[in-house]
């Protein structure tokens, strides 16, 4: 697929030091760029994140129907917090770097539109984080997962404790986070943490678009009330999870796209969805 960049929305920030933001039909592409670094992420990498994410969730148009979350390079997605900032960081400096790192991850989880982790290499620690905090992972051979913390005399700071359990089970989860062992690409499809393997970082990136793209045909905003309702779901009882669901499946009759999509089954031709 040749990637050609066009001129994004002005309201969505897109110049930085530590990201690359690109747009191909529709569809971000935003890398973590310091691969000397094997893009570990330091405060300069979650300011950026924080903005650039915030001003892609008041982008209420869907200027950009889709994320990919992917590294620079081809060795790492991303190798973790920036373990030589955390050196000598105070226990206040600390909080504010988890909390600035908890905001973003909340920022993925936020936005409207679907976001895919592209783990092209190591995804370890506040990597596997980020990951998790997009809607699903892809991933190529090369990918290792992990949470090695306590092997650093740490825990995971970017939300890993909670959302590993959730996604994979308690226990496994333990296990991961007790040992700070490096989690294989197979092993962690088998675990459900990863949801398709690419050989190479250009597979990956191309399989993660096509993905968006199949999505984006469907109707943005049911897309978007799917995701919040899904990740409301996740943090409540299966009872108060319907109630959401029931809530949200009544308030779409009252959407344009709801009318198009049984519209358009109905006079049997495609929908023109507006994400309305
Ligand atoms: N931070 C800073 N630099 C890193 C880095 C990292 N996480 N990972 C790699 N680098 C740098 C290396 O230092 C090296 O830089 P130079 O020495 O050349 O200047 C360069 O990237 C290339 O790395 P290597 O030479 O080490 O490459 P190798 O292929 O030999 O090894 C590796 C790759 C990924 C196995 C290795 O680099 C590695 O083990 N990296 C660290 C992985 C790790 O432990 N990640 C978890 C970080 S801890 C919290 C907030 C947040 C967190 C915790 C608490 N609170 C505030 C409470 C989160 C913590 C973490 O994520």
């Amino acid at each position: 697929m040749v990637v050609k960049l066009k001129e994004v929305s002005m309201n969505i920030k897109k110049e930085f030091n530590t990201l690359k933001f690109e747009e191909v039909e529709g569809l971000g592409i935003l890398t973590v760029n310091r691969p000397k670094s094997l893009n570990a992420l330091n405060t300069e990498v979650h300011t950026e994140l924080k903005e650039f994410l915030t001003s892609l969730k008041a982008d209420n148009d869907f200027t950009i129907k889709g994320l990919v979350l992917i590294g620079e390079g081809e060795k790492a997605f991303i190798a973790g917090a920036d373990i030589k900032e955390m050196l000598d960081m105070s226990v206040d400096e600390a909080k504010k770097f988890s909390h600035l790192g908890q905001e973003v991850s909340l920022l993925f989880e936020e936005l409207s539109i679907p976001v895919i982790a592209a783990c092209n290499g190591f995804a370890l620690g506040g990597g596997c984080e980020m990951a998790m905090a997009c809607d699903f992972m892809y991933a190529t051979t090369n990918a290792v997962f992990g949470q090695p913390e306590v092997k650093l005399g740490l825990i995971p700071g970017f939300g890993g404790s909670q959302r590993l359990s959730k996604l994979i089970g308690r226990n496994k989860a333990k296990e991961i986070i007790y040992t700070g062992r490096n989690v294989a690409v197979d092993e962690a499809v088998e675990l459900g943490l990863v949801v398709k393997v690419f050989e190479t970082r250009e597979e990956l990136l191309n399989g993660s678009l096509e993905t968006l793209k199949k999505i984006t045909r469907n109707s943005p905003n049911a897309v978007a009330i799917a995701k919040r309702v899904m990740n409301e779901g996740n943090d409540l009882t299966v009872a108060a999870g319907l109630d959401v669901e029931m809530e949200s499946f009544g308030a779409i009759f009252s959407s344009a796209d709801k009318k198009e999509g049984t519209m358009a089954f109905v006079e049997k031709r495609r929908p023109v969805f507006t994400g309305k």
